[in-house]
């Protein structure tokens, strides 16, 4: 298998520093690559899936994966790609979104014993350690300053200002290749093109540190950051980021992201994404083509991805949800689902007990008055858990709970209101 020539064929190769060069090391040799990952929050959002996915890749072509997390770094801040200084995290929170990042990046790569089993390394081992004088007689010596300041990371916080810690973030960075370079034969460092300025520098201090026999190559490759044809950011929807974290994004509402990709970008996604063969995601564009009315590629990226970062299970039950909310029937939804599916609608809470209709349309505002209440029952616009209800006198009661908690009412056709009762 050429990796190289599938990465590119999927447009997933922004930047390279030796094309050929690397292109002869991946088929002659197992090479050992990594990606590093900052803990700057307790989960990883779907702008990490294409890097960690990438490394995911080169496994499955036979290389041997590093996921580096960013203890150390994580405690600093990557100017990279930023226009403001960044908010620090203490060490204590660093070491929990340290733990949850390893998690979740073990369910993407095999950490196994096998000889390109994936490996995860934590820079806090390193550079937690290492003095001040030792980081600058050692390492800082190799960097000038013309250099840093030359690199785009800095450039672009020069009018608004770079805090010396954030500008020798780029000398961690470059420490931690080397590192893994000298202790595990690492030879190539790939990441977002926003990281391009920290591989190149991590590059040099190799070149530098080395012996003179030593003419090993050492390789940087980017992928590209993901672009919409609409120009809105990737990944943020009105409710923020996408999230990895099923208690942060629900395996529902992450396939509900999928399903709603642009048509303009299904097929590009398809791409970055997933492990389809590039022959089966022509098939899927030729689908698209001649009926795009039946969304077949949006469909596929939605399972294809929530069994990815959810399993099976989860994706089994996101399209129950979806196709309950598609028809209306409430009833075939348990709690857990109606938690899922009615996360975003505005939700009420109730006691326990028997109540007019009309007054729990008023109390949980679904109606503006009772007058008004009144006829929306009457004209036939309310709905509780799928089936109308005209009967102007009518309890609600603990047949219309759902796992003795939640009614779900609508008010005309897509009006959606959760009731919760304690
Ligand atoms: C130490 C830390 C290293 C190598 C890398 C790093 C982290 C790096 C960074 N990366 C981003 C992050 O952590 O900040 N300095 O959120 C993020 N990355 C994945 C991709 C990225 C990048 O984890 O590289 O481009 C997003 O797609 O922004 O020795």
């Amino acid at each position: 298998m050429d990796i190289l020539k599938d990465l590119k064929e999927r447009g997933l190769v922004q930047q390279i520093t030796d094309d050929q060069g690397l292109e002869k090391q991946l088929k002659e040799n197992v090479i050992t690559l990594y990606c590093g990952f900052d803990p700057t929050a307790d989960s990883l959002h779907i702008g990490h899936l294409v890097p960690a996915l990438m490394l995911k890749r080169f496994q499955q072509a036979g290389h041997r994966p590093i996921a580096l997390i960013g203890g150390g770094t994580g405690m600093i801040g990557d100017p990279s790609g930023r226009s403001t200084e960044r908010q620090l995290n203490d060490e204590k929170t660093v070491q929990h979104f340290s733990d949850q990042i390893k998690r979740q990046l073990a369910t993407i790569l095999d950490f196994g014993n096998d000889e390109n089993g994936a490996v995860a390394r934590n820079n806090a081992e390193w550079l937690g350690n290492m003095t001040l004088i030792e980081f600058l007689r050692d390492t800082g010596k190799h960097f000038s300053i013309n250099y840093m300041l030359a690199k785009d990371s800095v450039q672009s916080r020069l009018e608004n200002g770079i805090s010396f810690t954030e500008f020798t973030y780029m000398i961690l960075q470059s420490f931690d290749f080397l590192n893994l370079y000298e202790k595990e034969n690492c030879t190539l460092q790939i990441g977002g093109s926003d990281q391009w300025g920290n591989i190149t520098a991590g590059m040099e201090l190799i070149r530098r540190s080395r012996t003179e026999q030593d003419e090993t190559k050492v390789f940087g490759l980017t992928v590209p950051l993901i672009t919409k044809a609409d120009g809105t950011k990737f990944g943020k929807t009105a409710g923020g980021a996408i999230w990895l974290d099923p208690e942060k994004t629900s395996p529902y509402e992450f396939y509900q992201f999928w399903i709603n990709t642009d048509d303009r970008d299904v097929i590009k996604f398809l791409k970055y994404f997933t492990f389809l063969e590039i022959t089966e995601v022509e098939e899927l564009e030729r689908e698209l083509e001649a009926a795009p009315e039946k969304r077949v590629p949006h469909i596929r990226l939605a399972e294809e991805m929530t069994t990815l970062v959810h399993g099976k299970e989860a994706l089994a039950q996101a399209q129950k949800i979806s196709a309950a909310l598609f028809s209306g029937d409430i009833k075939a939804l348990n709690g857990k689902e109606i938690e899922q599916g009615f996360k975003d609608v505005p939700t009420v809470d109730l006691v326990k007990e028997e109540k007019a209709l009309i007054d729990v349309l008023v109390e949980a505002k679904i109606s503006p008055s009772k007058r008004q209440a009144r006829e929306d029952i009457q004209n036939g616009a309310v709905y509780i858990n799928g089936d109308r209800q005209q009967e102007l006198t009518y309890n609600l009661d603990e047949n219309d709970r759902i796992d003795d908690t939640f009614t779900i009412i609508r008010r005309g056709k897509k009006k959606y209101f959760l009731i919760r009762f304690k």
